[in-house]
């Protein structure tokens, strides 16, 4: 038999190529030298370093499926997910930002759209010298987008988009707007825009106050009569199964991502059940903390290789939404479930900053909501096993 290495009970290490051990590796270098230092004014202070862009695209962490001749890595969904374990390690609005400008931005140019919009926009994008948002999400619909509210009008050349996004990471600092329309001039449907920052009428006011992913800044987009060119369509993509085509791939980085920050949790707890002494002897030494240990290192382990197995899946171009809304689900609430119970292992220390795990917790909360709720994810599977739908 072989022996037991505690951190990593499956070897996941183990199963992972070469290439995919050395990004996953200079992700957790770059995120432990240079997001881990400023996390945590970042977050006290809800402010968003926009450098934070450009240091990671010198790492070569945005885009990571992206073609290389588009400035990307053109490495594969478990590298992905790896790269998005390791920044979520410091904190999820630090992987948010990443997954926008990847999953949500850079692979809807690509995937959907023209030679010249790929051109224009995926090299700054890679390098981070553009910053992208994504905007689906509208005030009056969030869970279901079908319900979305703005307008695409045909006007001479172009189009006139009126209506507002809500809820939209990055928007406030962003330079690239991909927009989610109903369409005058196609039938009503769903269509994607490409929109340029400084286009008049095009505004991203930042929501303030936030208690949970402080780090990562967070806006609103208001289109009041913005026109565009022809050239801002997205011309590869209509309906839902655009934005449910970008979406897939970040829901796939959470899930992966989430293990990071609950892996981030479990060690914190662990380590403060070792040096902290109560009644005598370490805490770590009583029964129930061992037990919540125990707890978390199962939940973990069994999310990575849940993960690890849809990622090789996404590789082979086999893996089915129903997988991803499985792992994001599930990740997500375990992660937050996770956080919470190592925040009450650190006694009041828990609440403090400092001690991390207080902040993981407050972020987990939009993530078990972002990129279609637990509940919302539940309803999928449900569809998926009964063949009935019960979301209306
Ligand atoms: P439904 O009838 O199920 O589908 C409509 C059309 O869309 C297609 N489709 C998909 N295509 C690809 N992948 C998927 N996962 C897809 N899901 C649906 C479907 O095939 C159909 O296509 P067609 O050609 O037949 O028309 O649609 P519905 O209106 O009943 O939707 C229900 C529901 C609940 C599944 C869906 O709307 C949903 O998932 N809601 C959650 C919304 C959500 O996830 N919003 C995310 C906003 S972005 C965000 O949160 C970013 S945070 C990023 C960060 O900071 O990290
Ligand atoms: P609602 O849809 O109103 O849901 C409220 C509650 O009702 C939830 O518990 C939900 O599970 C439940 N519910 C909804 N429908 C049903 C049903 N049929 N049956 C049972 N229960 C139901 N969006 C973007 O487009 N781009 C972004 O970049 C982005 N970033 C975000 C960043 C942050 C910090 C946050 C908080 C959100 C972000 N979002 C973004 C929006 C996010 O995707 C939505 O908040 C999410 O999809 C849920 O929508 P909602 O907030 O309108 O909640």
């Amino acid at each position: 038999l072989g022996s037991f290495n505690w951190e990593d009970p499956f070897l996941l290490d183990n199963q992972l190529l070469e290439e995919e051990r050395m990004i996953s590796q200079s992700a957790r270098t770059f995120a432990q030298d240079n997001l881990q230092p400023r996390v945590t004014r970042a977050y006290a202070d809800e402010s968003t370093d926009p450098d934070i862009f450009r240091e990671m695209g010198e790492m070569g962490l945005l885009g990571t499926t992206i073609p290389e001749e588009y400035g990307g890595l053109s490495a594969g969904y478990v590298s992905y997910g790896l790269v998005a374990r390791e920044i979520e390690r410091v904190d999820s609005g630090y992987r948010s930002m990443m997954s926008v400008q990847s999953s949500l931005v850079m692979y809807p140019i690509y995937a959907y759209g023209s030679e010249a919009q790929r051109a224009k926009y995926l090299p700054g994008l890679a390098k981070g010298e553009l910053i992208g948002c994504f905007g689906l999400t509208e005030p009056d619909a969030g869970s279901d987008p079908a319900g979305m509210k703005t307008r695409a009008e045909k006007i001479d050349g172009g189009y006139r988009l009126k209506g507002s996004k809500m809820w939209i990471s990055n928007s406030p600092i962003a330079d690239v707007f991909v927009v989610w329309a109903k369409s005058d001039a196609h039938d009503g449907k769903i269509r994607g825009f490409v929109l340029d920052k400084g286009t008049k009428g095009l505004s991203a006011p930042k929501i303030e106050g936030k208690q949970s992913l402080r780090a990562s800044i967070t806006g609103e987009i208001v289109m009041d009569n913005v026109e565009v060119g022809e050239d801002a369509l997205l011309p590869n993509v209509e309906g839902l199964k655009g934005p449910f085509g970008c979406l897939n791939r970040a829901r796939y980085g959470i899930a992966w991502g989430v293990m990071g920050a609950a892996e981030s949790c479990w060690h914190a707890a662990r380590q403060y059940g070792l040096d902290r002494h109560q009644f005598r002897r370490p805490l770590a030494q009583t029964q129930l903390f061992q037990k919540k240990l125990a707890d978390m290192q199962t939940e973990i382990a069994l999310g990575l290789q849940a993960t690890l197995r849809v990622g090789r899946l996404m590789d082979e171009a086999n893996a089915a939404p129903e997988m991803i809304s499985l792992i994001k689900r599930n990740n997500c609430g375990k992660a937050l479930d996770i956080a919470r119970m190592a925040r009450d292992m650190h006694g009041g220390n828990g609440i403090s900053l400092e001690y991390q795990v207080i902040r993981h917790m407050m972020n987990l909360e939009t993530v078990n909501t972002y990129e279609g709720t637990h509940d919302v994810h539940a309803l999928i599977l449900g569809r998926a096993q009964t063949g009935l739908q019960a979301f209306f």
